[in-house]
């Protein structure tokens, strides 16, 4: 078999990094009695350690180094075509016992699932490097802040993870000595990169991760979807916190008023844009700073209100559509010290995608390397081509984004992909009706995860591919959450989406989308006004700050806000099998809110 991640020998003084806790040395002795690398390569983090890295990875052709004065720090990285996304279907959650995973998640029996990893592991990194990657999640101070170590053969993960974390020397300075003190523990091994060997294992109740066979990041950054959601949100369950899948964003007014909204959007819906958001001009001296773009975790502060914070370091986003016009703060964090995958590379070594900005470059090489011209039936980049990028290049990087305090959220913001049904914006009664709107939720699917893109469905809180432990307990946990906080953020639900008879998006989104915010901040302050409907409080069309919105009839705002009671018996049918689907695990409190949205349409 070919070896498609060769041990790179570091120079002396470099991969030394070896830490003083006993537990994780024994651990990391464990892995490497059973996968035999060359040799072990202990991450430090450092500059130096980086830039050895990234030559490595160019010299094994693993990356390519873009156009330094293009894009200086550069670098395009070519998966393999059959390792472009997160594979659900291979994402299994191995609790005790089948019903701790509940009926949104493939489970299977953790002792033998490690058998049977370990079996696929068994000399898996012979003749490979194996590195030992340290990291903190979340401000390093806060109570929230988690230790993980990735052990990889992926060079290109390291890298990324560097990006992505607060990776090296502080995660095992924060550990400590203490054998019993908690980290993460995540293997990954590309193997070969089969997807008939592709398996994303989470042992929750041993705080481990056991991926093999891919190298695509929401399947192997071990940091990401497997530790900061779906191993975090099964903690916060058991340790009264939340690990959602939400963007988190400040919003300051032009007399310096200040809020913080957390929102959860469905993969590759907008998450990072709105995160971004450059408000239209008629909004000047209104202000948008990042706090997180994917990933929330909130507590409850002494106030009893709730705090977030954002457990990431980078931003790993979704890259076709970007452009200076529909993010220009994305682009400009993407100008340098980038990871790019999937993306084309152009003859003048820059990077090109769909929907960049200007016209396609006449010739270039597509995602698998593969002469592409504007003439090419298939796509330059892939549709879910990705950058990683530090968030210290967001040039709206909210100040307070260090504070292991968190910031205070005054409202969150649920929200698919839903070209019909779903007005603009509506806000929940209350919190537990809020928590029934999150439940319900749909988008159509996109080319975040494996299988057909387009689908409408269900996506509790963009939480399905994501929570680490039955769904009916989460729903149980954020009912609880809600009687604990004393001044709960209001709840409300968006759709940027909805389209016209002809298929047309009603609603221009992106820096529009301040319009919508400015309602909820309005809700929130206790200004804007809003009807009553069956679904919850919508703004008449005079309640939105719709001024020098351009190419929108009032026929088309009608339309975006209307609650068509056709769409809506179909919805909640829909929703109801959902429930169903779930039973017995849903929590009587939403089916009661089920039962008042129906009467209240009778
Ligand atoms: C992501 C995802 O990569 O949700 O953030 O798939
Ligand atoms: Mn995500």
């Amino acid at each position: 078999m070919e070896n498609i991640a060769p041990a790179i020998s570091a120079p002396s003084g470099m991969g030394e990094n070896k830490p003083s806790n006993q537990a994780v040395l024994d651990w990391v002795h464990e892995v490497e009695s059973l996968t035999k690398p060359a040799n072990i390569f202990w991450c430090d983090g450092s500059e130096a350690e980086n830039n050895f890295l990234l030559e490595e990875a160019c010299r094994q052709g693993i990356l390519i180094k873009l156009n330094p004065e293009k894009r200086p720090g550069c670098y395009l990285h070519r998966s393999n075509p059959n390792d472009v996304a997160r594979v659900e279907q291979f994402t299994l959650i191995c609790t005790p016992s089948k019903e701790g995973a509940g009926p949104t998640n493939h489970w299977a029996e953790p002792a033998e699932t490690y058998r049977k990893l370990q079996e696929m592991l068994k000399g898996a990194m012979r003749d490979r490097t194996m590195f030992v990657v340290p990291y903190v999640m979340g401000p390093p101070d806060s109570p929230l802040a988690k230790i993980g170590y990735e052990i990889t053969d992926s060079i290109y993960v390291v890298l990324s993870m560097r990006i992505m974390t607060r990776m090296g020397r502080q995660a095992s300075a924060k550990l400590g000595d203490d054998p019993k003190a908690e980290f993460n523990r995540g293997v990954h091994s590309l193997l070969d990169v089969n997807p008939e060997r592709r398996w994303i294992c989470h042992f929750p109740q041993d705080n481990t991760i056991i991926s093999v066979g891919s190298g695509y990041g929401g399947n192997v950054l071990l940091s990401k979807k497997c530790l900061a959601l779906r191993i975090a949100s099964y903690l916060a369950n058991k340790q009264g916190w939340l690990a959602e899948h939400m963007l988190i964003l400040g919003v300051e007014s032009p007399e310096g008023k200040k809020h913080y909204v957390a929102a959860a959007f469905p993969s590759a819906c907008g998450k990072t844009n709105f995160a971004m958001l450059i408000p239209p001009k008629h909004f000047a001296g209104w202000k948008i700073t990042t706090i997180g773009d994917d990933i929330a975790w909130m507590e409850i502060g002494d106030d009893g209100r709730l705090y977030a914070v954002n457990p990431e370091n980078g931003y790993f986003g979704v890259v076709p559509g970007t452009s200076y016009k529909s993010n220009p703060n994305a682009m400009r964090s993407i100008e340098r010290d980038t990871l790019f995958t999937n993306v084309a590379l152009t003859n003048d070594g820059d990077v090109w995608w769909e929907g960049k900005d200007g016209a396609a470059p006449d010739a270039a090489f597509d995602w698998k390397g593969n002469p592409w011209t504007p003439a090419s039936k298939e796509k330059a980049a892939h549709p879910n081509s990705r950058f990683a990028t530090p968030m210290r290049n967001n040039p709206v990087l909210d100040l307070e984004v260090e504070d292991p305090a968190g910031v205070p959220i005054s409202a969150i913001i649920f929200g698919g992909r839903r070209s019909d049904t779903m007005p603009l914006v509506f806000q929940a009664h209350d919190w537990n009706h809020g928590v029934y709107i999150g439940a319900t939720m749909a988008s159509e699917t996109t080319a975040a995860a494996t299988g057909a893109v387009g689908q409408v469905r269900r996506d509790p809180m963009a939480m399905l591919p994501f929570c680490g432990y039955n769904i009916g307990d989460y729903f149980r946990h954020w009912l609880e959450t809600g009687k604990r906080l004393t001044s709960p953020p209001l709840i409300f639900h968006v759709n940027w989406f909805r389209k016209d008879a002809t298929g047309k998006f009603l609603w221009p989104g992106f820096g529009d989308n301040m319009r919508v915010l400015k309602w909820i901040i309005d809700r929130c302050e206790g200004r804007g006004g809003a009807e009553k409907s069956p679904i919850g409080y919508l703004p008449r069309a005079t309640e939105l700050d719709l001024e020098d919105l351009e190419g929108i009839s009032s026929e088309g705002l009608k339309e975006l806000l209307a609650v068509k009671p056709n769409e809506w018996s179909k919805e909640l049918a829909a929703q109801k099998a959902f429930f169903q689907s779930l039973q017995p695990n849903v929590p009587p409190e939403l089916l009661a809110q089920e039962e008042e949205v129906e009467r209240r349409f009778r």
